[in-house]
């Protein structure tokens, strides 16, 4: 395979590695059939949630054309890449991997500066993205496929795995390394090429992973970024020479991805909402619920979809459970995620800050909604005036409420009481999602009954409801997810179709 070599975009920053963002605004460019292009579309301003008049990048959106670039080379490198040697695909990934492990600090910084989320979430993650890298290189060396008997003398069945094609990838701003990484690792992995758009809010971090990849000796046009709106997004689903979609983002949008796909009769996973719950059950170790609670619950400003936004709370512990929860959330400390010691940032974005807040205004007005934290006062300090912050926020409910089934995306967790533990499973269920839940309880009972009844796809017993490890499947139930599941060798089912081999010899095996 033949490298072209490329600057890479970004290098204004090399310099920087350690010292703290912001810097001059980085310039975005497209990778497009192994070249980073300036773009010729509309004008993009990335800018920071935590202080929205500093922009972290700057550049134009990609246009269809590149888009149609992208793909017609994605197809042509495909047979090549797929021939490659899976070991040798797979180091292309560890180097990959070994360049986000030595630029963690800047590029997770920038994610901070880019995203809200704190240094520390931010650093982690691209250390994170590097785990996805090293699983998937490791693909290699694990056995595939399978070996049947045959019911005929002298054949045997085997099912082999071969790569999709050139997929189409979307990825959502919550996890803006992470998540595509999780996606475009088995992608590239298991021999496919990969057209990407990810979210229009976060593409610094998208560009240091093309970035990473490029660095690490990718051919060109095996993987194409390009950087735009939505509607490029929908051009990238529906494009013709795209074989398969893998999307992660809001219910409404991952809907019509599938809608598209079906109409398409074209392979489609899609990751949606989330409305995950925690119970407190009547033998909870209550101290060590409360923390895992509020992890789940404000981490990444609550911006997971594996975050825990429902709480049940059993009557026999909930008075002392939620003044616990309430005294260590009120002492939460908010405001710049890249300072030392802040535990919440703030959300992607001044809009997604506004519409959290209305909500919450609005379940304030309504009849059995009551605060145990924060509220919908919005910050008046200087330093949080300006950003996209919000109190991180508990609301008792004496009832159903639009706050106990939307998905609201932010920090903000919906309470209710449950008669006993038994009740307390049923209100877990209650919802039209069913991505993860967790339940804190040493009663072996209570577990084996939230293990047969709970229908989700993630489910932790004693701590918090985010969190997903790369070597096992990842995925939601009911409302939540469609098609194959993600992550660990669950993502193979996605990534590679199956053929199913009849061998035998013409002379049965003799010779
Ligand atoms: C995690 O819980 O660490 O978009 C990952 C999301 C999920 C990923 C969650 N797909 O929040």
């Amino acid at each position: 395979m033949q490298h072209t070599a490329v600057s890479t975009p970004g290098s204004d920053t090399a310099d920087q590695a350690g010292s703290a963002v912001p810097g001059s605004p980085r310039q975005l460019r497209h990778l497009v059939a192994g070249r980073w292009l300036p773009g010729e579309g509309g004008e993009l301003l990335d800018v920071s949630p935590s202080r929205p008049d500093q922009v972290v990048a700057a550049g134009r959106e990609a246009l269809t054309a590149d888009l149609d670039r992208a793909v017609e080379a994605a197809r042509a490198v495909f047979p090549r890449w797929a021939a490659t040697p899976h070991q040798a695909r797979g180091a292309v990934l560890v180097r990959a991997a070994g360049v986000l492990e030595e630029r963690a600090e800047q590029w997770g910084a920038e994610l901070s500066w880019e995203e809200g989320k704190t240094r520390a979430e931010g650093v982690g993650e691209v250390r994170r993205a590097a785990e996805i890298l090293r699983f998937y290189a490791a693909e290699a060396d694990r056995p595939t496929g399978e070996v049947f008997a045959s019911p005929r003398p002298g054949e045997r069945i085997s099912v082999v795995h071969r790569p999709v094609g050139t997929i189409g990838v979307i990825t959502p701003f919550n996890f803006p390394i992470a998540i595509p990484a999780w996606k475009i690792a088995p992608a590239l992995s298991y021999g496919n090429t990969v057209v990407w758009k990810p979210a229009g809010l976060v593409p610094l971090l998208a560009m240091r992973l093309a970035e990473a990849l490029v660095e690490a000796g990718l051919p060109d046009g095996v993987l194409s970024l390009l950087i735009g709106g939505g509607e490029l997004g929908g051009e990238l689903v529906s494009h013709p020479g795209v074989e398969a979609v893998t999307f992660t983002g809001s219910t409404a949008v991952g809907r019509s991805v599938i809608a598209r796909c079906g109409a398409l009769a074209r392979p489609v996973q899609t990751e949606m909402g989330g409305k995950n719950a925690a119970a407190v059950l009547s033998d909870a170790d209550l101290e060590l619920a409360a923390t895992e609670v509020m992890a789940g619950a404000f981490r990444a400003t609550g911006q997971k979809c594996t975050a825990t936004s429902r709480l049940v709370v059993a009557e026999p512990v909930a008075d002392e459970f939620l003044a616990l929860l309430a005294a260590k959330v009120c002492a939460l400390r908010v405001g710049d995620p890249l300072a030392d010691g802040v535990q919440m940032g703030p959300l992607a974005s001044v809009p997604a800050r506004d519409a959290v807040r209305r909500a919450v205004r609005e379940g304030l007005a309504r009849a059995g909604v009551g605060v145990l934290a924060g509220g919908d006062a919005a910050y008046t300090d200087e330093e949080r005036v300006v950003g996209a912050y919000l109190p991180p926020t508990v609301l008792e409910l004496a009832g159903d409420d639009p706050l106990w089934r939307d998905e609201l995306f932010g920090p903000v967790l919906a309470v209710r009481r449950a008669r006993d533990d038994s009740q307390a499973l049923d209100l877990v269920d209650d919802s039209e999602f069913g991505l993860s839940a967790a339940v804190f309880t040493d009663n072996l009972n209570a577990v084996s009954a939230a293990v047969a009844r709970l229908d989700v796809g993630v489910l932790h017993v004693n701590s918090e409801t985010a969190g997903a490890d790369p070597h096992v499947p990842f995925g939601g139930a009911k409302g939540s997810g469609h098609g194959p599941k993600e992550q660990g060798r669950a993502a193979r089912e996605f990534f590679t179709r199956t053929t199913t081999v009849y061998l035998r010899g013409s002379h049965g095996g003799a010779l």
